[in-house]
């Protein structure tokens, strides 16, 4: 894969600072070292930043930041639209989950053009659901996922297009267990697939992975995994501004990534909410890293063999 690595150094969307320092922790990390040894060419690096003085203003308190969240949004998702213009795979390292916003639409806008479709994969503690009506906290990153299909601020949602980026029926959501009582009727409205910890318990994390991904590659030409890393247990992830107990374990986590990577769909990448002021000697900096090279088709008995 020709890889183009866009770094989000965005923290205005969570209610606590420090994740834009997220992108940085990953590369020390050894991340573009480690993705050429997986046989990847990283074509590009660069570094999206928030305009300083716009990110002075605050703006509504139902949806903090909207103005600076819609710029740094829109600017990513040009860049976005671009590799996959040029057929390249972007990885973009936040940051917080509002970035997800820019991302997803970049990638949609160019394959609605095309009459196609994008699954995703959501791997989160929450559900992402929340709109400024709904939010208990007005931080963007609580909305991102209801943005991409098509509720909540409507210069946000207008990144993606004349239409929402994204469908129902293509996204799922895994992890979940830390859900807004005010974002349930949004959730339940729109049909998106939600695997909560309990299911994943009751059911097994295999099957309903499997499941999953069956979903959301049915009917579309590739899927954009958006790892929330607070969707693993605080336990091995301690770095995040929102930790809930009782997450994905470490193999489960790799699970999803290894599933996603070993058919094949993988058009696009993000990890989000990685916040190093509140790490332990990188600890979870590490983790994301090795969860990107299992997406991007690391093996342990070292790589598949490219078909
Ligand atoms: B994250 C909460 N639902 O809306 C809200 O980390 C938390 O991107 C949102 O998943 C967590 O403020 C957003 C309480
Ligand atoms: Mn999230
Ligand atoms: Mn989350
Ligand atoms: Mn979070």
């Amino acid at each position: 894969m020709d890889i183009d690595i866009t770094n989000v150094h965005l923290d205005l969307g969570a209610g606590r600072r420090g994740t834009d320092m997220g992108p940085g922790a990953m590369h020390v990390a050894g991340l573009s070292a480690k993705l050429e040894r997986l046989g990847h060419r990283v074509a590009s690096v660069h570094s999206l930043v928030v305009d300083a003085e716009a990110g002075t203003d605050e703006g509504s308190p139902n949806a903090r930041y909207l103005r600076v969240i819609t710029e740094i949004c829109s600017e990513l998702a040009d860049r976005v639209e671009a590799s996959c213009e040029a057929g390249r795979v972007p990885l973009v390292l936040g940051g917080d989950h509002a970035q997800a916003i820019g991302t997803i639409s970049g990638m949609t806008r160019y394959y609605k053009r095309r009459g196609e479709w994008l699954g995703v994969v959501w791997v989160d503690a929450h559900t992402d659901m929340n709109t400024p009506e709904t939010s208990p906290s007005g931080n963007i990153h609580g909305m991102p996922l209801a943005v991409l299909l098509g509720h909540g601020p409507p210069e946000l949602v207008a990144i993606a297009g004349d239409t929402p980026a994204l469908v129902p029926e293509d996204v799922v959501v895994i992890g979940v267990r830390d859900v807004d009582p005010s974002e349930i009727p949004l959730v339940r409205s729109t049909g998106i697939g939600v695997y909560p910890m309990s299911e994943l318990d009751a059911r097994t994390v295999p099957v309903c992975v499997a499941e999953a991904v069956k979903r959301v590659s049915r009917r579309t030409s590739g899927v954009h995994l958006s790892f929330d890393l607070d969707g693993v247990d605080p336990l091995h992830a301690p770095g995040v501004g929102t930790p809930v107990p009782g997450g994905l374990s470490l193999r489960e986590s790799h699970l999803i990534c290894e599933a996603l990577a070993g058919t094949d769909v993988v058009v696009g990448m993000e990890m989000v909410e990685l916040n190093p002021t509140l790490d332990l000697r990188n600890q979870t900096g590490r983790l994301a890293v090795w969860l990107i090279e299992s997406a991007l088709g690391k093996r342990i008995l070292g790589r598949r063999p490219r078909a």
